[in-house]
């Protein structure tokens, strides 16, 4: 029996990885979870009494801990999906991006060489760190030219993970996501703010009531977009590399602008629409109602913006064999069916 200690587990890609690793017999999963005055546990609710899965505190900005808890449980691996994920707020809160995706990383992989040197080490890299892209697609001999508090955090762990792997010998990798989504993704990322406000608006059109527009940022930035659950395997495989510990993109292959997500989220509810003004007041408009869909609020601009990413999973794909399921139309469908579901229950 293995045992893996996953953190970030309450969050959208961690309770995935613990759903993965409890359907293989070979491992038992054990849960690091910050302790709140208020439960979040609603993404993991469904394996609370697995007897295979069990949560402990910890804290990954406490080194102190980190290093407590690796020693005592001297796990086979460790999966650090903890973050400060959303990049907007990396601008008002530098540091805070610092210390979680970056120190907390340092502290996990001391730990490792001190406590538990032959640990597995993943950690949770990002597409953001090659910000301001030269040539497309990225693939794993790209700049990294962060444009964010966020980039340039996960881009100093993805250095310190590779001096920890060659100074000590250490399994220690990182995996470049790109832009992974899906039911359990956080409301403040683009597109469940999408998908769900798209529920809500046609759930309020059949109901003859009222709505607000869904108001959005800059809709001609570009992402690489998956569906979060075919990434797993792809973490699982880069840590279990026949090859030895390398560092991988994960990714679609495939971009598509923020105004093409929404026009798929309106599709997928049956709802005509179409594009009126431009710049701040570009509009989304219902064909049949002339009633405003989506406007623009200067707001949810960015200081600094990562127009395009476009990612090559090529090497993922060769090396590792690593596949996807879920295209970009399944995927949009996928959120908004899940998220209409929900209001019409
Ligand atoms: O923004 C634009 C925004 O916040 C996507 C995280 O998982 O993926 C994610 O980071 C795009 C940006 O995700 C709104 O300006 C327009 O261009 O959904 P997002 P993200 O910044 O790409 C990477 C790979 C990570 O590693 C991160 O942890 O959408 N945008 N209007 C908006 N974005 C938001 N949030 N809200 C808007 O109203």
């Amino acid at each position: 029996m293995k045992k893996v200690l996953v953190t970030g587990v309450t969050g959208q890609d961690g309770s995935h990885m613990v759903d993965y690793l409890l359907k293989k017999d070979s491992t038992m999963v054990i849960g690091g979870i910050r302790r709140l005055s208020v439960s979040n546990h609603k993404n993991i609710e469904h394996v609370l009494n697995h007897p295979r899965f069990n949560l402990i505190d910890l804290d990954i900005t406490d080194s102190e801990n980190v290093s407590s808890v690796i020693s005592q449980e001297k796990p086979d691996y460790f999966v650090n999906f903890a973050a400060n994920s959303f990049v907007g707020n990396s601008w008002t809160m530098p540091i805070n991006h610092m210390e979680t995706n970056c120190m907390a990383v340092l502290y996990q992989l001391e730990a490792i060489r001190k406590n538990c040197p032959s640990c597995r080490y993943y950690n949770a890299g990002s597409s953001e760190e090659f910000g301001d892209v030269v040539s497309s697609p990225q693939n794993e001999s790209n700049e990294l030219r962060p444009r964010s508090p966020y980039g340039a955090s996960k881009a100093s762990a993805r250095h310190l993970i590779k001096v920890y792997r060659e100074s000590y010998d250490l399994y220690a990798v990182q995996g470049w996501l790109f832009n992974h989504e899906g039911t359990r993704r956080g409301e403040q990322f683009v597109t469940r703010k999408i998908s769900k406000s798209t529920a809500f608006i046609s759930r309020q059109i059949e109901l003859g009531k009222s709505f607000d527009p869904i108001s959005l940022g800059n809709l001609d930035a570009k992402r690489d977009w998956s569906d979060a659950e075919d990434f797993i395997d792809g973490v699982w495989l880069m840590l279990n590399n026949t090859l030895g510990p390398k560092d991988y993109v994960l990714a679609s292959g495939k971009t598509y602008s923020i105004r093409q997500f929404v026009e798929a989220s309106f599709s997928a509810a049956g709802i005509d629409c179409f594009w009126s003004g431009s710049g701040l007041s570009e509009k989304l408009i219902a064909s049949k109602t002339d009633s405003v869909l989506v406007d623009i609020n200067k707001d949810f601009y960015r200081p600094a913006e990562v127009e395009l990413l476009l990612g090559d999973p090529s090497l993922a794909e060769s090396e590792l064999g690593w596949t996807r399921k879920t295209d970009f139309r399944s995927l949009v469908e996928k959120m908004y069916t899940s998220d209409y579901n929900q209001l019409a229950q």
